[in-house]
């Protein structure tokens, strides 16, 4: 990776972007990936790059939602191994929750060195290698994924999901987590929790809250699931979103 100095006031956000071009050369992240990532760069500049309260938020139901699920999994793609794998297995035990590779622009090739990295990152067991089943009403092999990983699972935690395959996942009627820091994106609004924040921090933060309410009561943290409005949550944001806008000048 290139040295970036220490003192650069964007050293963060450079270092990110050293991690994300060097996935692209091992071949993990797919040439959009690096698209996808500018865009995510852009909201995570106009929220602060903080975790803002009703991120905070959507991070402790999440964390209820996968405390009460009996088959989780978090789905996991190129850009998402890259930034925050050690962070996925380490939620994963934590949960605990299936980790299955599962991607948008499809190859085995791309499958097997994720399936790998993610192994040398410390997962155990990691599902995604055999797609043998499918995700209903997808054509294209984005909509393979493993019978025994997200077909089964009732609760999906997908980090950068596009929105159709978020609906697709709702309509098999699972809850879907998703972390999306565009909060007007399709899948933002289709997902039952949404984390408006960078994965590399709403990841970590998960997994802090799982630690907190891991001893609570199940009827408590189901309450805390059934009675989350996101939609309310997304207009909250945006409104957070254009005050922090007109307040920069
Ligand atoms: O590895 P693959 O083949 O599964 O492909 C992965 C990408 C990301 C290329 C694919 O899923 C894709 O094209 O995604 P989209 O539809 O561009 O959506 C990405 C969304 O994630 C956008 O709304 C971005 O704002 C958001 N995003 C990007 N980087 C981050 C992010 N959200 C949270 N944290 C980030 N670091």
């Amino acid at each position: 990776m290139k040295k970036i100095p220490k003192s650069h006031p964007r050293y963060e956000s450079l270092m990110t972007r050293e991690k994300i071009s060097e996935g692209l050369r091992k071949g993990l992240v797919h040439e959009t990936g690096l698209i996808a990532h500018g865009r995510g760069e852009a909201f995570d500049y106009i929220i602060g790059e903080k975790t803002v309260a009703f991120a905070d938020e959507a991070c402790k139901v999440a964390a209820a939602a996968l405390l009460c699920a009996k088959n989780p999994v978090i789905s996991v793609n190129g850009n998402v191994v890259t930034l925050a794998g050690v962070e996925c297995i380490s939620l994963s035990r934590r949960a605990p929750a299936k980790v299955e590779v599962n991607l948008f622009h499809r190859t085995e090739s791309r499958i097997k060195k994720l399936v790998k990295e993610l192994k040398k990152q410390g997962a155990k067991e990691v599902y995604g290698l055999s797609g043998d089943a499918c995700i209903s009403g997808l054509d294209h092999d984005r909509g393979l994924c493993d019978k025994r990983g997200i077909f089964s699972a009732d609760v999906v935690l997908v980090p950068l999901e596009d929105g159709d395959r978020c609906q697709a996942l709702r309509n098999m009627g699972k809850t879907v987590i998703a972390v999306d820091l565009n909060p007007i994106s399709r899948t933002a609004k289709t997902a039952n929790i949404t984390i408006v924040d960078n994965v590399i921090r709403a990841i970590p933060n998960v997994e802090k809250w799982v630690k907190l309410l891991k001893n609570e009561d199940k009827n408590k943290l189901e309450k805390l699931v059934f009675s989350w409005d996101n939609r309310k949550m997304l207009k909250d944001m945006m409104f957070f979103v254009s005050k922090r806008l007109n307040s920069l000048f």
